[in-house]
């Protein structure tokens, strides 16, 4: 093990030697010192500009080129650094030497991203996120390009651009943006009926990412790990959040993407600069070859999942991303990840979505980076040095010195030389069969997971994914694609279509295709997550005549608890407290809105609250935040604002702490800690989904 690799900064250290800042001295790309670049070189100071005026030249034919390619998909993207460390050693199935020393920390970058989006579009449309990890370790890079869902629309990678071309903006007009709620989209869905346990899950919460330290990440094809002796076996890979795995509401992500299209990019940066680090779990399903063919579905098939229930998902390590990017475009832009990447105790299967892959990433690199040079951008160079008889190309950056390009040779003394022993060997299974274009059999069952997915949820996401199918289908124009997307459904569940049907104007289907089979998976609703406050936001409403005690004794305790939270207020800079303290007020209701936070605190304070009853923006703060399920809380007189908010459902008692359906509030004096714990227990709630009557209220 080289030193480099113990240790997390290895990544870190070794783009030091490409790091420039702004210099002192501006000069050209030749190192020439500029003496003035606001001012082209003329003719005389009402004259044409001069051809041979270099800088104005090299300047703007730089800028002409600085955009590449954006990503044909995932084109929308957000980067961090980290490293990845092992929990104990998996030398038993496979000899990949970062997961064999768990004093080893392995450094990573990692891109998250959303798929049919432009580089520009919002963070939070309904959308799969990409989760892509590329791990800088010493046998080389091996990537895991993953997403937050884990099963894909399609079994055939064949069929991928026409998924593609379906889903992203029609061709004759380029709408809608970032949104698969058009007519070509789910034309292509109602024809493939394989995508239907994909369609519950992009119909359902997972879509819906509240930021991507919340968001779970899949390998989604079947892997394989190899050991020292030869021995493989097949390998699922899971990415578990140690936030837990929580989703916004979809009115919320629509009103997000106006307010601030960045959300989930700026989270991620934030979180990392305030020393929160996103953390993940590394869990592998492992599946001896021997009971390949033991599963009621193919594993080679990636439109299905092992449950959790048949193979437990086991945690072998944990991944900390602690350090932002210098440099958007070097970085996340440049980074080029590639399933075909793997190194010794990775292997591939015969899953035909990932056979596809392992050669487009590759051809996508060489487009979009354009030169079969972009393995030596930093962001992508591997940390253990590469050697080979590969030359030449466009913006070559290395300066090979032996005069010897070419193998066998003897003139440099055979090197550089494969090595048998420590080389990449491709497991030698046995195949054989006819050339056909066909599918197998065994992936021939589109439904019983789709069902699955669908029993597995709890009533409120079983509710999100009918409204879900009400606004994409709804904005279908053709009917007959509705109507063979309602009989689609009839084959998941028959009360699914019937629900769906009716909000699309569609005729119920009158019968069952087949019975639900009744079978669920818990771990495959969010309910079942991780419950923690830990990570989140909170707005203090406030304004001049607050009581800063209260302010002060809530705020302890949700930064004990991992809570932040900012003063929001009409007016930027101070306001003063009824103890006469200045309180600094960090957002505005112009700058800032429910949507951006994940619960509400409204002190007390009389002059305060008469002024904020007299705020429309408070009161829509209070009726938002309740619509879309987010905890409440309120003492002394702050409980007025709450009371004269359009808030329906919930009791609210004239005296003692209650805390009903996640509204906490203290009219009379009550012990602001035991009132603030028991608003950091609502917190930890994530959302009070069951409210009631909620869609009464107007926000
Ligand atoms: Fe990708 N995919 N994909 N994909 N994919 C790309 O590569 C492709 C698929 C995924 O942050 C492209 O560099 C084919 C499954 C992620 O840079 C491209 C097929 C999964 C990212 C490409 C699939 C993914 C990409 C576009 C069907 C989850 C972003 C730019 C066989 C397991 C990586 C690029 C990043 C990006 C091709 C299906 C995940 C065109 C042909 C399944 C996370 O090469």
């Amino acid at each position: 093990m080289t030193e480099q690799h113990s240790n997390d900064s290895a990544k870190n250290q070794d783009l030091d030697q490409y790091r420039v800042d702004g210099g002192e001295t501006m000069t050209t790309n030749q190192g020439v010192k500029v003496s003035d670049t606001d001012n082209s070189l003329k003719a005389g100071s009402r004259g044409p500009t001069l051809i041979e005026d270099f800088h104005f030249r090299e300047k703007l034919t730089h800028f002409d080129r600085e955009r590449i390619p954006e990503r044909v998909v995932h084109a929308r993207g957000s980067g961090a650094h980290g490293y990845f460390q092992p929990y104990e050693s998996m030398a038993e199935y496979t000899k990949a030497k970062f997961l064999s020393n768990p004093s080893v920390q392995t450094p990573v970058f990692v891109r998250f991203s959303t798929v049919v989006g432009f580089r520009g579009s919002a963070d939070t449309v309904r959308d799969v996120r990409g989760f892509a990890v590329k791990f800088y370790t010493e046998d080389g890079n091996y990537d895991m390009v993953g997403n937050n869902i884990p099963v894909f629309f399609i079994q055939d990678a064949i069929k991928f651009p026409d998924l593609v071309h379906a889903i992203k903006p029609e061709p004759h007009n380029e709408m809608p943006q970032a949104a698969a709620a058009h007519d070509n989209f789910w034309d292509f869905i109602s024809l493939t009926p394989e995508s239907m346990h994909m369609i519950m899950w992009i119909l359902s919460d997972r879509t819906l990412p509240r930021n991507f330290r919340v968001m779970q990440g899949f390998g989604i094809h079947t892997f394989r790990f190899v050991n020292e002796q030869g021995k493989a076996s097949f390998v699922k890979f899971h990415w578990k959040p140690l936030l837990g795995v929580h989703s916004m509401a979809f009115d919320e992500t629509q009103k997000v993407g106006g307010k601030d299209p960045d959300f989930n990019r700026r989270d991620l940066w934030e979180s990392i600069e305030k020393g929160n680090f996103p953390e993940y779990e590394l869990g592998v399903q492992i599946i001896a070859e021997e009971d390949e063919h033991k599963f009621d579905f193919d594993i080679l098939d990636p439109t299905k999942l092992i449950p959790e229930e048949l193979v437990p998902v086991r945690p072998i390590g944990k991944m900390v991303l602690n350090r932002n990017p210098d440099n958007f475009f070097a970085e996340t832009e440049q980074v080029a990840f590639q399933p075909s990447n793997v190194v010794p105790g990775i292997d591939f299967s015969n899953d035909p979505l990932l056979q596809g892959r392992l050669m487009s990433y590759h051809d996508t690199q060489l487009h979009r980076l354009g030169s079969a040079n972009f393995a030596e951008l930093p962001i992508n160079k591997s940390l253990c040095p590469f050697h080979n008889n590969q030359r030449d190309g466009r913006m070559q950056m290395q300066i090979p010195t032996s005069k010897v390009n070419y193998s066998p040779n003897s003139l440099g003394q055979g090197q550089p030389a494969p090595s048998p022993t420590e080389g990449f060997v491709h497991y030698q299974e046995r195949v054989e069969g006819h050339k056909v274009r066909e599918r197998s059999p065994s992936f021939k069952d589109h439904f019983t997971q789709a069902t699955l997915f669908y029993n597995s949820l709890s009533m409120p996401e079983k509710e999100h994914a009918v409204e879900a199918a009400h606004f994409e289908l709804g904005k279908v124009e053709d009917k007959g694609v509705r109507e063979r997307m309602v009989d689609l459904f009839n084959h998941v569940d028959h009360e699914l279509a019937k629900k769906v049907a009716m909000g699309i104007g569609i005729p119920a289907p009158t019968q069952a295709v087949s019975e639900n089979h009744g079978k669920s998976s818990a771990a495959l609703s969010q309910e079942n997550t991780t419950k923690t406050a830990k990570g989140r936001k909170v707005a203090i409403l406030a304004t001049d005549g607050v009581n800063g005690e209260q302010i002060t004794a809530v705020k302890t305790i949700l930064k004990d608890a991992g809570v932040e939270s900012e003063i929001v207020s009409k007016f930027k800079g101070m306001i003063k407290s009824v103890q006469g303290e200045e309180i600094k007020v960090d957002k505005t209701f112009l700058t800032s809105a429910s949507v951006l936070f994940d619960a509400i605190y409204v002190p007390g304070g009389a002059a305060s609250i008469e002024a904020l009853l007299n705020q429309g923006d408070a009161i829509h703060f209070i009726n938002e935040a309740f619509r879309h399920c987010k905890p409440i809380a309120a003492m002394s007189e702050g409980v007025e604002l709450v009371q004269n908010s359009n808030i329906k459902g919930v009791q609210i008692s004239d005296s003692s702490m209650q805390n009903d359906k996640g509204v906490v509030t203290a009219k009379t004096s009550s012990d602001p800690k035991d009132f603030a714990k028991t608003f950091v227990e609502a917190i930890a709630q994530h959302r009070f989904w069951m409210r009631e009557q909620k869609d009464k209220v107007p926000a």
